[in-house]
């Protein structure tokens, strides 16, 4: 199959300038009526046919300004249209009807059904399931849209842009229309037909305007919808007061379905939500599930501007929308909650996700050159990585200019279908700057490594710091070329604060950041009698792995002492990385665990810092996953022994602390009515972590059980149930605690994939049974993503010990999965197949058996073009 080449860009040869579209909806055969107007874009081409994109389609009939095409006039397959002699003038009406059927579309792209309901879903490329249409970013349209339906079996019709008009047909069916006026490319399409529940609320805009909103649910679940309503209006309020944005619809509307391929869609003024990301009550959702439908319901309301009003030329331009999109939602999380709170954990999200993403076989540059599929390409490098280098571009100009190169972003490009190059420009212009070295974090893939040594010559009061950078290869990239690394720091005096330098030679050094241009640098600090601690790379200011030669104490230090609490987060979590790879090595070589006494120590003494922020204590108590750790070692990996390691280090932390941290747990019972405000879920955070480490104390089983049956909220509960289930499985409790919930939450699918995941994280060998058990499971259904990721998904990322069992049993359970799910829903087959990228970092049976499912996997005939990419890739 074909390869997409960025290169080979060409505008394209026709516009679109006015899309009618009329949906005669029926599950079983929806029809079609799409009436395009086209202009020719390209007048030296006037010869070259019309060809448009289609997937799955069936042609009814094709008018041209009117009459009747004969068969001799165009070509039809269920892939392609083609127009062969276009209208000499280059300008003329296309109507194209097509028949669908949403009942059996089980790729959850383009038009299906849900719930009962209908939905679209059009990114990247499903508008062509609808009609045959230029599905490309860079054709933008202004869209008019008539739905009819059966009032009984939808009485609520949505699309995009303002309501227009709606009435009767008779015959029990009726009809609304809906007219968006911006331009817009196809894959921001959106229809939602059905039977739902509303919430309301208004929202007036910074000059006045008011606005419409409604969030879209089940009939009876609209009591869950409040905190996203309220997360919607708090997100609108910050992109006026923080970028100056401001709505531009009557209306705002966003829709809960319950079967959806990823978190939510930024459709023109129809946001379609993954339900997950939109139902919230104390009693059913975490802590965790508010943060994150707060920041999923910023992130689409954000792309109205990021991605809508300014679209991407082209596919390849992804993290022109996505990255900046992610950089936004971060920043307003960090406004709305804690900021270094957010920064930790969305590092941590990086470096779990990204990094080994950039360190494997599927590593692509922020801004890929080529795709196979590019549903595969919307990566933890294109989103996460993306959002890191606009944070970077901040650092590097300051936040005034920053903001001037955003304004000038909006005023120069709205409505353009831009590029990473329009992006760069803009900030260049403002700052006077040259960014192109800076650019090569959009075109060359792989995490930038630096070393530090540093040498403090007292004498002549000079600290000496060596810094080289150098990038490891990556699937086609062997040779790099060398960065523009902006290194945010500090030097640390022995009060904890700063202490300032004379001059700074060997780099350019400005407002706390250096700027690592070349191989080497030698900068010499000047001024300093006494030796600081070099606190490097502060608030993760690049996304690097640090090798900093650094004396202990300084570790322990920066960890106590540092004024930067993410680099406070940082010294903690390096100390505590090199003793968890130490007991891995231990427990390989089969001798004893040992724990350096001052790390144990360290640890309590955050536990019990009432001064730190609840969250973060509870953010660096929980120590680096066991992914985490093994990703530290890099290759050869046996998951058994880093688990081992891991769960040595939270027994020996609770035993040298088990007395203070008692206290602080009970201390944190009782907060009244539930809030999921911010310090509300850091307190629980921080008690719920204490729970994993007194569960591993004399009488943790009882205390974990009470725990659990005393929760009055889902936070709670599903921590105490993940205590049990994982540091006491397979006893009473833990057993009685699943069926306790699973009497309680059965009929609630949300709820259940807690309770699925859960299971599916207890760690060791006999999980791989537990979850193909069960897949079995009356809760469970093969065919929703939410369920399959929940069980599955979490399984295969999340759990080493059973995942990687060594007899490959955990890798066949995923490979029978993929396989099952590979025509059904391909995009979801081929991201749960992305859990074996990292294969050939185990040891080497294990690496023979992630193989062999690899293998088998690419030996299925028929094989999607989504899964092949990423068996072939991953194998390669
Ligand atoms: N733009 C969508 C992602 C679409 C994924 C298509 N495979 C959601 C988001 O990033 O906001
Ligand atoms: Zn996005």
């Amino acid at each position: 199959n074909r390869v997409f080449r960025l290169e080979d860009y060409r505008p394209s040869p026709f516009r679109i300038p006015e899309s009618h579209l009329t949906f005669e909806l029926e599950p079983d055969a929806t029809v079609v009526r799409a009436k395009l107007l086209f202009e020719r874009a390209d007048d030296t081409r006037a010869d070259a046919p019309l060809v448009l994109d289609g997937d799955e389609l069936e042609l009814i009939e094709a008018r041209l300004d009117g009459a009747l095409l004969g068969a001799d006039a165009f070509t039809a397959a269920p892939d392609r249209f083609e127009l062969k002699a276009p209208p000499a003038s280059g300008r003329f009406t296309l109507e194209l009807v097509t028949r669908i059927v949403p009942s059996r579309n089980t790729t959850l792209m383009g038009l299906y059904r849900s719930g009962g309901n209908y939905c679209t879903q059009c990114e990247a490329e499903g508008f062509r399931r609808i009609t045959y249409y230029l599905d490309r970013p860079d054709v933008l349209s202004v869209y008019t849209v008539r739905i009819e339906a059966k009032k009984s079996e939808a009485p609520l019709l949505l699309s995009n842009g303002n309501p227009v008009e709606n009435g009767d047909l008779g015959g029990g069916r009726h009809y609304a229309v809906w007219h968006d006026p911006f331009p817009k490319p196809s894959y921001l399409f959106a229809l939602v037909a059905g039977d739902l529940g509303v919430v309301r609320d208004r929202f007036t805009t910074m000059s006045g305007r008011p606005v419409e909103l409604g969030i879209y649910v089940e009939h009876g679940k609209e009591n869950r919808a409040g905190y996203a309503m309220d997360a919607l209006r708090r997100s609108m309020r910050w992109d006026e007061e923080v970028f100056g944005r401001e709505y531009d619809l009557d209306v705002f509307n966003i829709v809960a379905v319950s079967d959806f391929n990823m978190g939510a869609m930024e459709n023109k003024g129809l946001n379609i939500f993954n339900d997950k990301y939109v139902l919230a009550d104390e009693e059913t959702a975490t802590d965790t599930d508010f943060a994150n439908i707060e920041a999923i319901i910023a992130h689409e309301y954000f792309h109205n501007w990021t991605g809508n009003r300014i679209t991407c030329r082209d596919w390849f331009q992804l993290c022109l929308k996505e990255g900046l999109t992610v950089y936004r939602d971060h920043e307003f999380s960090a406004d709305q909650r804690s900021r270094a709170v957010e920064r930790i954990a969305d590092v941590r999200t990086l470096r779990a996700h990204q990094f080994p993403e950039d360190q494997g076989p599927l590593a692509h540059p922020v801004r890929p050159r080529r795709y196979r599929e590019i549903n595969n390409f919307y990566t933890a490098t294109v989103y996460e990585k993306g959002s890191e280098v606009v944070r970077m571009i901040r650092t590097i100009l300051g936040p005034d200019d920053f903001r001037l190169g955003m304004d000038l972003y909006f005023a120069r490009h709205d409505g353009d279908a831009a590029t990473i190059e329009d992006f760069i420009t803009v900030f260049e212009e403002v700052s006077g700057r040259d960014l192109s070295q800076f650019a090569l974090w959009y075109h060359q893939a792989g995490t930038p490594s630096i070393a530090v040594t540093s040498n403090h010559d007292p004498k002549r009061g000079e600290l000496v710091v060596e810094i080289e950078q150098s990038v490891p290869p990556t699937p086609g990239e062997t040779r790099k070329r060398l960065m523009h690394i902006p290194l945010a720091f500090g030097l640390v005096g022995t009060d904890g604060r700063d202490v300032t330098y004379r001059s700074a030679e060997g780099a350019t050094v400005e407002n706390g950041v250096i700027h690592l241009r070349k191989r080497r640098h030698v900068i010499r600090f000047s001024g300093l009698n006494e030796r600081p601690a070099l606190s490097l790379n502060r608030g993760f200011s690049a996304p690097v792995t640090l090798t900093l030669e650094q004396k202990r104490e300084d570790q322990l230090f920066l960890a106590r002492n540092d004024s930067d609490p993410f680099s406070r987060w940082q010294a903690f979590t390096k100390l505590v990385s090199d003793a968890l790879i130490d007991g891995s090595r231990r427990s390989r070589g089969q001798k004893p665990l040992e724990w350096p006494a001052d790390l144990l120590q360290l640890a309590g003494d955050i536990a019990t810092d009432g001064k730190l922020e609840a969250a973060f204590r509870a953010l660096t108590l929980s120590l680096p996953s066991e992914a985490d750790i093994a990703r530290e070692i890099g290759s050869n990996i046996d998951p058994d022994t880093v688990h081992a390691a891991r769960n040595g280090l939270v027994f020996a932390i609770a035993q040298a602390n088990g007395e203070r941290l008692a206290p602080v747990y009970d201390s944190l019972a009782d907060m009244g009515p539930f809030s999921p405000d911010a310090a509300s879920a850091g307190r629980r955070a921080l008690r719920n972590t204490l729970l994993d480490y007194l569960a591993t104390l004399p009488g943790g089983k009882e205390r974990a059980a009470a725990h659990f049956t005393s929760a009055s909220n889902m936070t709670d509960r599903a921590a105490g149930l993940s205590v049990l289930a994982h540091r006491h499985s397979g006893t009473e409790q833990a057993e009685q605690a699943l069926e306790a919930f699973e009497a309680r939450f059965g009929d609630n699918p949300l709820a259940m994939d807690k309770w699925f995941t859960i299971q599916a994280m207890v760690p060791g060998a006999s999980t791989v049974d537990r979850v193909r058990a069960l897949t079995a499971h009356p809760a469970y259904s093969g065919n929703n993503p939410n369920r399959v990721r929940a069980l599955v998904g979490s399984f295969a990322s999340g759990n080493q010990t059973g995942f990687h069992r060594p007899d490959g049993a955990g890798y066949r359970l995923l490979a029978d999965v993929v396989i099952d799910l590979q025509q059904k829903n391909p995009q979801l087959a081929a991201r749960l197949a992305t859990a074996l990228r990292s294969w050939r970092s185990v040891e080497p049976q294990r690496q023979a058996k992630a193989r062999e499912a690899l293998l088998h996997i690419a030996a299925v005939e028929n094989l999607s073009t989504d899964v092949r990419d990423i068996v072939e890739r991953t194998l390669a």
